[in-house]
């Protein structure tokens, strides 16, 4: 190892390095395939950049040798292997999470889950979907919707993101406030431990009252007690009637007012109801040069969608609780979307941010869940942090170009992003732990839906206690004893 990304950290030296040997032995596995996109692929360390790379640009890693298994006893076996070896593993979907916990942080074999993208099966009747992990949600979902069904979980990565890594993230996204966490809608799960045992509990019943639930220990793990790679996920009938709505509020406090009357007065029909501060719709405004879809500025933007599964009822809902809001001068204005052209253009301002902003230099995330009381007071704390230390501002010579709150508002979850010119301990001290001690002291979680792994590694102290923090450790004690499974992250 010459080069060092991470002057905190230390390899473990307990673990092997990859010898000729290794490579053969997977070689005689997956088969002996060229460049990066089949089976092995070895001392190919420019081929395997995207790889070691994370989505954000902030996290990369050292790893010369990447694993394409394309069945359960492939990984089964490679997993035997690297244990017996202590040979260190990180699994990797997608590669789309956002705390940099995908990808090595030395030289970690990278296990990708791509090859494994079989849909097993789906039943009508239950709408249970068995699928391999590797699987792409949107693959997923569109083999769902020729069906007349719905993958229970979207986010803005769907083009990308595999199911398996969205379970092992336990990723909550944009609808979560209808269909629930994968929590409730993951039935069953097949996972192989770091000894290659394989975990069969790929049950499809709804009712399974029988024991511990020991699924839910992969769901939300983040690779660090075995690798998915199967999964019986509930899936709900699709709407036939969709609709969205994109306002305008002069302030946080109306904001949740609106938030207050969608839950009483569009209750069993509402979908989503997401919030997106001034900032950020500007800037998704001048990335892409359209104009907002409503006239005039305003602090802060809502999404509100609906499903159900009648039209006319669903738009009288609509705009029944449209007239009322606007009546009682909760919201300064707003637009219907009146066709999919236009349910997809109000989506994209939504949806856009994320990508919006990684185009302007680096980002500073957390996503966080606040009592909604607090919500957006975060915000505007860190900004004005940022301000009086003199770190944010218009030219170059600012570190911090702006700061932005937006996030699922439905489930009191923010996404708190500083966007910087460059990446800096100057910022990053500003923000951490600041930004986490403002979390605990109003009982907040530091991650809510992305995970922990490197980004927050540290910070866990401050949603969870030492007695949970014991009996998580004693679990990866009992299940991966050598620790080869994703080191270095949170656990
Ligand atoms: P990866 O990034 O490859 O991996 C994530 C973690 O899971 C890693 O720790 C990895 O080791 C582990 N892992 C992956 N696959 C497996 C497996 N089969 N078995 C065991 N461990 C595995 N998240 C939300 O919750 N809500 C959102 O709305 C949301 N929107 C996003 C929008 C964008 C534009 C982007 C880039 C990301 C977004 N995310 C969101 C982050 C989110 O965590 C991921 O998009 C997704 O859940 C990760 O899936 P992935 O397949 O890319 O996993
Ligand atoms: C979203 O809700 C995602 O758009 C990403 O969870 C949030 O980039 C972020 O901070
Ligand atoms: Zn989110």
């Amino acid at each position: 190892l010459t080069a060092n990304n991470y002057p905190d950290l230390k390899r473990n030296p307990n673990f092997a390095q990859v010898t000729p040997e290794d490579v053969k032995f997977f070689q005689d596995l997956l088969g002996s395939a060229s460049a990066v996109i089949d089976g092995v692929t070895a001392d190919a360390s420019d081929d395997l950049s995207p790889f070691n790379g994370d989505w954000m640009n902030k996290y990369r890693g050292q790893s010369r040798l990447l694993l394409k298994p394309a069945t359960t006893e492939e990984v089964s076996k490679i997993l035997k292997y690297c244990n017996d070896r202590k040979l260190a593993v990180v699994p990797q979907g997608g590669n789309t999470g956002l705390v940099g916990g995908s990808v090595p942080v030395f030289d970690e074999i990278i296990l990708n889950l791509s090859r494994m993208n079989r849909i097993e099966s789906f039943d009508e009747r239950s709408g249970v979907l068995v699928a391999d992990a590797g699987v792409i949600l949107e693959v997923a979902d569109q083999y769902l919707a020729e069906r007349n069904h719905l993958f229970p979980l979207d986010l803005g990565a769907k083009g990308s993101c595999h199911i398996g890594g969205n379970i092992a993230t336990n990723a909550g996204g944009l609808r979560l406030l209808r269909y629930g966490s994968l929590h409730g809608s993951v039935l069953g799960l097949e996972a192989v431990l770091p000894d290659g045992t394989v975990v069969d509990t790929l049950s499809t019943l709804r009712k399974n009252n029988t024991g511990y639930d020991l699924k839910q220990l992969f769901i939300g793990a983040e690779g660090t007690l075995g690798v998915i790679t199967k999964a019986a996920v509930q899936c709900p009938a699709r709407p036939k009637a969709v609709n969205v709505a994109y306002f305008g509020f002069e302030s946080y406090e109306k904001m949740c007012e609106a938030f207050k009357e969608a839950k009483g007065r569009l209750s069993e029909i509402l979908s989503a109801f997401e919030l997106m501060d001034g900032r950020s719709q500007r800037l998704v405004g001048q990335a892409t040069g359209n104009p907002l879809p409503i006239e005039g500025e305003y602090p802060f933007y809502g999404l509100v969608e609906t499903h159900g599964s009648n039209g006319e009822h669903d738009m009288a809902k609509l705009e029944e609780f449209f007239e009322h809001i606007m009546g009682e001068g909760i919201v300064a204005d707003g637009v219907l979307a009146q066709d999919e052209t236009q349910f997809r253009a109000l989506w994209a301002w939504r949806e856009g941010i994320t990508e919006t902003l990684s185009h302007l230099g680096g980002t500073y995330k957390f996503d966080v869940s606040i009592p909604l009381s607090d919500l957006y007071r975060l915000v505007d704390d860190t900004l004005e942090r940022m301000t009086r230390l003199g770190l944010v501002g218009d030219d170059d010579s600012f570190p911090v170009r702006t700061v932005v709150g937006y996030g699922h508002m439905g489930d009191a979850n923010l996404h708190l992003n500083i966007a910087v010119r460059r990446y800096s301990k100057e910022v990053e001290e500003a923000l951490e732990p600041w930004v986490y001690e403002w979390i605990k002291e109003c009982r907040g979680s530091i991650s809510a839906e992305h995970g922990l792994g490197l980004a927050k590694k540290q910070f866990i102290g401050y949603s969870q206690n030492d007695v949970v923090l014991g009996m998580m450790k004693q679990l990866k004690a009992l299940y991966d004893p050598n620790g080869i499974m994703n080191p270095y992250k949170y656990i």
